[in-house]
């Protein structure tokens, strides 16, 4: 069996981080090259090799998967909801061509996978508010979601054409303590936890009562590594899958804090991101994923909380 080399593209982002140290701990640090446009997270120095690539330079990233011996891909360079509407054509650009370079470069030098994330943000007003399933009306109302939304046909192109292995997950809003977040909609999620531990009060950028579907980080690594390592012939989306595992509002979660911190407030000052967030679903249906490759979350929103705080702390 062909030893298995992985680049990590936007390693030092918020899933980044993770997904590079867990796939150290599988594959061996030395087989696992963390590369990003900004310098080399702090958690990843000393755990194994580094290099700066920008995903748009389609040559480097060329030389380096030659030079470096690379077999996987996993593709996490983008520019997310919230700044991706202050910047529609960046985010456009980034996210369509750094795709596309990564999937010509594994069709050319025969890659044994590829993973990109899509994400909820797909969805858009007219898709189903509640349980929202894997197939339906799809009409996504901001540049990141049509962005993710070509990103998942080109995919399935890919694969149907030329064979390429790539494989994808939409990924709820993720909560993590270990690396920030990047300028997403579901970034209050992360931020409220900060807050509360340093001010005892968090201004929130959405309103109260609104719901949308989260995971954390824990449950998000171990569904790309489970999804990644799934036989193919058990894989039925080759656009991507629906996961599901938290829904939750700002309410809910500031209610589920105050048990851990009794003083701590909330104020809801809602701008530009609550639209973002109305055009999303509550809740997902990932019924395919679980009958597919047995995707299953295990953490619950009191679970998470008091994990968060504790290691926050
Ligand atoms: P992030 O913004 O935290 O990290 C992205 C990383 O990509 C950053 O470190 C950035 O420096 C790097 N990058 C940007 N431009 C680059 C370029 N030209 N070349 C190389 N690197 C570049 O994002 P994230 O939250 O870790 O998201 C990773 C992926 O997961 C994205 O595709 C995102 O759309 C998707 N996703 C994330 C979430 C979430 O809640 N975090 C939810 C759904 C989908
Ligand atoms: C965002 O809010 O943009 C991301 C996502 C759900 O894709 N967290």
């Amino acid at each position: 069996m062909t030893k298995e080399k992985v680049l990590v593209i936007g390693a030092s982002g918020q899933i980044g981080v993770e997904l590079t140290l867990a796939l150290r701990r599988i594959y061996g640090n030395a087989n696992v090259v963390a590369s990003d446009l900004r310098e080399e997270n702090e958690l990843l120095k000393g755990s194994g090799p580094y290099v700066s690539l920008d995903v748009m330079n389609k040559e480097m990233l060329h030389v380096q998967v030659i030079r470096q011996n690379i077999t996987q891909i996993y593709l996490l360079a983008a520019i997310l909801s919230a700044t991706g509407e202050k910047n529609p054509n960046l985010a456009w650009h980034l996210n369509m061509q750094g795709l596309l370079n990564v999937l010509d470069i594994a069709r050319e030098e025969k890659l044994h996978k590829v993973y990109w994330p899509s994400s909820i943000a797909v969805f858009g007003p007219t898709s189903p508010r509640k349980d929202c399933p894997q197939r339906t009306i799809i009409e996504p109302s901001t540049v990141y979601g049509i962005s993710k939304y070509a990103g998942e046909f080109w995919c399935n192109y890919f694969f149907q054409r030329y064979g390429v292995d790539v494989r994808s997950i939409r990924y709820p809003g993720l909560i993590s303590y270990k690396s920030a977040p990047g300028g997403g909609t579901t970034d209050y999620a992360v931020e409220i936890f900060h807050e509360a531990l340093d001010e005892r009060h968090y201004d929130c950028f959405l309103k109260e009562d609104t719901y949308l579907p989260m995971m954390y980080m824990p449950d998000a690594i171990r569904a790309t590594i489970e999804l990644m390592e799934a036989p193919a012939d058990k894989l039925s989306v080759r656009t991507s899958y629906n996961v599901s595992a938290l829904s939750f509002s700002p309410n809910e979660i500031a209610t589920e804090i105050k048990k851990h911190i009794p003083d701590f407030t909330i104020r809801y000052t809602p701008d530009y991101r609550q639209k973002i967030a109305d055009s999303w679903p509550q809740s997902i249906d990932d019924s395919v994923a679980r009958d597919d490759w047995n995707w299953h979350p295990e953490y619950d929103l009191p679970r998470m909380t008091a994990e968060m705080l504790e290691n926050l702390e």
